[in-house]
């Protein structure tokens, strides 16, 4: 069965180190992390007059429901100080759901698989390290296979 995926990106100040924090935060909000891909350094995509990203995806488990699960991930982003300057813009942190089981949701303010996840490389390729075989459930196509068909060109490099 599918797992419950994030993807964290952080694109000011200390990158790495505001990632770390939204890991070590979300036990604190009952959400276990089983499984982490490697940092990667991406290319702005979508906003491009702003900095380099680092993102990762990681697989947790809880038993929150979806929106509660974004409210704590909202939660964590406030009290790490993010500021919402422009739409996709620069960000301390940013922390989506892209799974969550099979399940499908679709309300005006979550939308489960996240809509963007096939036009993006920098959440396809730390995805594709953890679970290749990952299925999206309205796609029905396997991580692996999102990655290979991507339109996506934008830069994702291994972050070290
Ligand atoms: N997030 C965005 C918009 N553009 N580009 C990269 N490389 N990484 C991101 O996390 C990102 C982005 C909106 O959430
Ligand atoms: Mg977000
Ligand atoms: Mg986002």
């Amino acid at each position: 069965m599918n797992g419950i995926y994030l993807s964290l990106g952080s694109n000011i100040g200390a990158r790495a180190g505001n990632i770390a924090r939204a890991l070590a935060e979300l036990p604190e909000h009952g959400v276990r992390v089983v499984g982490r891909s490697s940092l990667y350094e991406t290319e702005p995509v979508e906003f491009l007059a702003q900095g380099w990203f680092l993102n990762c995806v990681v697989e947790v488990e809880t038993d929150l429901a979806p929106v509660e699960l974004m409210r704590a991930l909202l939660d964590i982003e406030r009290a790490m100080g993010r500021e919402r300057v422009a739409p996709k813009g620069p960000r301390i942190i940013d922390v989506d759901i892209l799974l969550y089981g099979s399940r499908v949701v679709r309300e005006a303010d979550l939308e489960i698989p996240h809509p963007r996840m096939a036009e993006r490389r920098f959440v396809l390729v730390p995805f594709a390290e953890i679970a290749p075989g990952g299925v999206h459930p309205v796609l029905k196509k396997t991580v692996a296979e999102l990655l290979a068909e991507t339109a996506d060109r934008s830069e994702v490099r291994l972050f070290s």
